[in-house]
């Protein structure tokens, strides 16, 4: 059987507000993605996903979409988009859209009819349910951005589910109606010759029809059991598989809430033909203390190996595959994170890179990764845009919850640290924009930036791109099994990928102290010549059975 393409594939996501801007009302747009494609291919990625560029009231920056047939104003019309795809089509760059359809933003045409009566066509499209007799919500769900997950409308006096924001409406994936203009949608945008989706939220699409309350077993109002890897799920990923997806070559990942490796491998499994592969978010739960996202803690070193670990060992044995990533537009960035955006900026950055890239799966790298771009470290509220970020800090507030300290856990936790401007140089806005941009650069724009990483070869940029190269060199990055070695050691994650006569041998220091590195003895090599692929210190031990490792050092073994 012939391996699909995107195995093989690194992707680069793309949030287009905050990529480039070329008309200068401070918000990115198509003709400024356009105009970095050359970039992009310099970079050596083979396809990039476009976060949603639809027609949407940007409550939540287009996952609240109004339109799913037109283009935002301020991203550019139609005919940019056509451009974009012929442009991207020409070097050889594949384009993935973000679809949402778990949800519609209440703007959306079939909202506004369905809200109109109970009777009209339209009604069934979402999730009506009648209050409780004490008036209160129709169950004890929360929403995902706080507050109840049900809105109350006079009108019709019933309420709709609502598991993101209040003007994110939740579709009722039981009616055929509602299924078949989804598919009709995909079909359209694979007609104008996009490559795939990357599809938001699909794991949420199947909720419990019997809408109970949540008994609070996880946490209170929790309500993810009754639509997480819901009852009709996988039906319904077959279904879309087969009136969709099957019909071009195309790539589809889906993005997993609180997901189960088992769902994992189902949805991904290419038997099942439901999807291409997976994202999911355990590994990136490890600085939540007590699962609660909104405090502060160090991450646990020893539960993200033991996470990353599973994934990669229970994947590859069911067949499933995986997406590999540190960041998104939702999450902070990973070298404030798990790395150390000061001190050791350029080694974290790299030896971060190197731990992800070379493991099994489809690695994603998010706009600015490539640079080592950082958390902006805002200092007010007035700073932020993210619409989750607004309601927890208002949420706080009204619990009580002092005003230094919500900002400082903001600093770690917003989404906002992801959002923004890509740092393209050192002149004003980080060169994103020559109007005033929508949300602040941070201010590391001077130090962090494309321009000075293309003009140094020690960059992080000429890093990822070497790890790229490398992966279309050699294909036990793609198929090697992947083994955890030294798992209780504190600071260092080991492992190997297992190939047919070869092996990979991955190093990383992931703390800023020099640490000694000793192969285990069971593990000989034996017969095995061994040569550095790439490290990011100059001079990197070539004896690998026993390396005294410096701050964050990252090396990595070829055996033949
Ligand atoms: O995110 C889904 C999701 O559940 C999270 O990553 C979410 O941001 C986090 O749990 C909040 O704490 C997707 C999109 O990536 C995100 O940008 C959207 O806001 C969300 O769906 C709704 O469409």
């Amino acid at each position: 059987m012939q391996e699909p393409w995107w195995k093989k594939s690194v992707v680069y996501q793309i949030y287009p507000k905050s990529f480039y801007d070329t008309t200068g009302n401070g918000v990115g747009d198509i003709a400024g993605i356009i105009e970095k494609l050359d970039y992009l291919k310099k970079l050596g990625v083979d396809v990039v996903w476009l976060t949603p560029i639809y027609k949407s009231p940007q409550r939540d920056n287009g996952y609240d979409i109004s339109d799913y047939f037109v283009i935002q104003e301020e991203y550019g019309t139609m005919e940019d988009f056509d451009r974009l795809i012929t442009e991207a089509h020409k070097r050889d760059l594949k384009i993935i859209m973000d679809i949402v359809v778990n949800h519609t933003s209440t703007e959306h045409e079939w909202f506004q009819e369905a809200k109109k009566s109970k009777d009209n066509p339209y009604r069934d499209f979402y999730i009506w349910k009648d209050q409780k007799e004490d008036g209160s919500a129709p169950t004890n769900w929360v929403s995902k951005f706080g507050g109840s997950a049900w809105e109350h409308d006079k009108l019709t006096e019933q309420s709709y589910l609502h598991l993101f924001d209040v003007t994110q409406a939740d579709l009722n994936w039981e009616n055929e109606r509602v299924r078949r203009s989804v598919y009709d949608m995909m079909t359209f945008w694979f007609e104008k010759g996009v490559d795939g989706f990357r599809l938001d939220v699909i794991n949420l699409i199947s909720k419990d029809q019997r809408f109970l309350d949540d008994d609070g077993s996880m946490a209170p109002g929790d309500g993810r059991k009754f639509y997480t890897d819901g009852p009709r799920v996988h039906e319904y990923m077959r279904e879309m598989n087969q009136e969709v997806f099957s019909k071009y070559d195309s790539m589809t990942v889906g993005e997993m809430s609180s997901t189960t490796v088992d769902h994992c491998i189902q949805y991904s499994h290419p038997d099942r033909g439901e999807l291409s592969m997976t994202f999911n978010f355990h590994h990136l739960k490890v600085d939540y203390p007590n699962g609660e996202k909104w405090a502060l803690a160090d991450f646990d070193f020893i539960k993200l190996k033991e996470i990353l670990s599973t994934w990669q060992r229970e994947m590859n044995k069911g067949g499933g595959w995986n997406a590999l990533f540190w960041c998104n537009h939702d999450q902070p960035r990973v070298v404030s994170r798990y790395g150390n955006d000061e001190l050791y900026h350029n080694k974290s950055a790299k030896m971060l890179a190197a731990a992800i890239h070379l493991m099994q799966g489809t690695p994603y790298i998010y706009q600015g990764e490539e640079i080592g771009m950082t958390n902006p470290k805002f200092s007010s509220i007035d700073e932020y845009r993210d619409v989750e970020s607004l309601n927890v800090y208002e949420i706080k507030r009204a619990q009580g919850m002092n005003e230094n300290e919500i900002l400082e856990i903001l600093k770690h936790k917003s989404r906002d640290n992801s959002r923004t401007p890509v740092q393209w140089s050192d002149e004003p806005n980080a060169g994103f924009t020559k109007g005033k941009p929508w949300i602040n650069p941070a201010d590391n724009y001077r130090e962090i930036n494309v321009e000075k990483a293309l003009d140094d070869e020690d960059s992080i940029f000429y890093f990822y791109q070497k790890l790229i190269a490398l992966r279309k060199q050699y294909e036990i990055i793609t198929y090697g099994n992947y083994e955890l070695i030294l798992g209780e050691d504190e600071q260092i994650f080991a492992y190997i990928r297992n190939g047919a006569g070869e092996k990979l041998l991955v190093i990383n220091n992931f703390y800023g102290s020099e640490t000694a590195f000793e192969l285990p003895e069971d593990i000989t090599f034996e017969g095995y010549h061994s040569e550095i692929l790439l490290s990011n210190y100059k001079d990197s031990s070539k004896e690998f059975k026993q390396v005294l490792l410096r701050p964050y050092e990252s090396i990595v073994y070829h055996l033949k």
